[in-house]
């Protein structure tokens, strides 16, 4: 395809068109997928989430120039399930990417979740393999840590960062525990205000409590991102966890589980629609509901049935 072609030689307009194409569920957004394929998988993927107004997209904005300092080319996925209505974010996210999109080493889009997040991370997971094969080195996902859909997104990522900030009442409760749970790191930006210490001993507490990260321990490391203070820590901190994965054949596994939980979606995906389709939005199906409501019939064989003629 035309499209996938100028895409593979860096077409920034080509990138961007593809991603909308699988943004709008266009025709050819299959077939785009389907050709980029064989040539993803060579970027490093970092996602980072945390509570709304963290900091995260600053944050994003300071380690993709930072990355970009190391020679390296970084796409961004900001995705941001309380947008596109909430003003404020989006606008600072469009200066923000208009900042951004000066260096041709960056390729920054934002997805917007349109009210519903289905289908979404499978959208993101996407968006992310076009920016791949396209040639970015790293790639930055960037989403509110609000719900499992939010978090079956960052989880496709190589590397978690945790953002939090102090001063959120209950601290550490006040974040989902799911959250914290999958944090390779943790960053606590906004260190300039008062309760940083506080909370830092919070997550250490909860990472002694959680002996979940067998080999690696989360580093806490503090930021000011506002200020692009402690970023190059930041930077190193996912660097070294980087080097962890591939040092102990971690990389490989988490590379392989994505595929499984893709594919998974993506069968998942089919039948649902599919069984709506074909099913559910039928007269026979309407017809049988009658009966099950009349207790003629009972719903257990009525799904044998289904299950049946499905599979044949
Ligand atoms: N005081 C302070 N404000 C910050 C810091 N980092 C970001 N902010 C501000 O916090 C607000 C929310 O930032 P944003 O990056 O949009 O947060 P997001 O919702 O997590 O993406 C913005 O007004 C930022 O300027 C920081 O380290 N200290
Ligand atoms: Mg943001």
């Amino acid at each position: 395809m035309e499209i996938v072609d100028k895409l593979l030689n860096h077409s920034r307009l080509a990138l961007s068109k593809a991603i909308t194409a699988v943004e709008n569920e266009y025709d050819d957004a299959v077939k785009i997928m389907t050709e980029i394929y064989p040539h993803t998988g060579n970027a490093y993927v970092i996602g980072i989430t945390g509570p709304p107004g963290a900091g995260k997209s600053t944050l994003t904005d300071k380690l993709a120039k930072e990355y970009r300092k190391r020679g390296k080319t970084v796409g961004i996925v900001a995705i941001d399930p309380t947008s596109p209505y909430s003003g404020g974010a989006i606008l600072g996210d469009r200066i923000r990417m208009m900042d951004l999109m000066a260096d041709e080493g960056i390729f920054v889009r934002s997805m917007a979740t349109r009210g519903s997040l289905g289908g979404l991370s499978q959208k993101a997971g996407d968006a992310v393999k076009l920016m791949d094969a396209y040639g970015m080195d790293v790639i930055i996902i960037e989403t509110v840590g609000v719900g499992q859909s939010e978090v079956d997104i960052v989880k496709t990522a190589d590397t978690t960062m945790v953002v939090v900030i102090p001063g959120m009442g209950d601290d550490i409760q006040a974040i989902k525990a799911g959250i914290l749970e999958i944090g390779d790191l943790f960053t606590i930006n906004k260190a300039d205000r008062e309760g940083t210490d506080k909370l830092n001993i919070e997550i250490e507490m909860m990472l002694e409590l959680n002996p979940e990260h067998v080999g690696w321990r989360p580093p806490i490391n503090r930021t000011i991102a506002s200020k692009g203070e402690g970023i190059e820590a930041v930077v190193d901190s996912i660097e070294a966890h980087k080097a962890y994965l591939i040092d102990s054949g971690k990389l490989n596994d988490i590379r392989k589980k994505r595929i499984k939980n893709e594919v998974e979606a993506m069968l998942n995906d089919r039948v649902n629609r599919y069984i709506d389709k074909e099913v559910i939005q039928t007269q026979e199906f309407d017809d049988l509901v009658v009966k099950m409501q009349s207790r003629e019939i009972e719903p257990y064989s009525v799904v044998d049935d289904i299950v049946g003629k499905v599979l044949k």
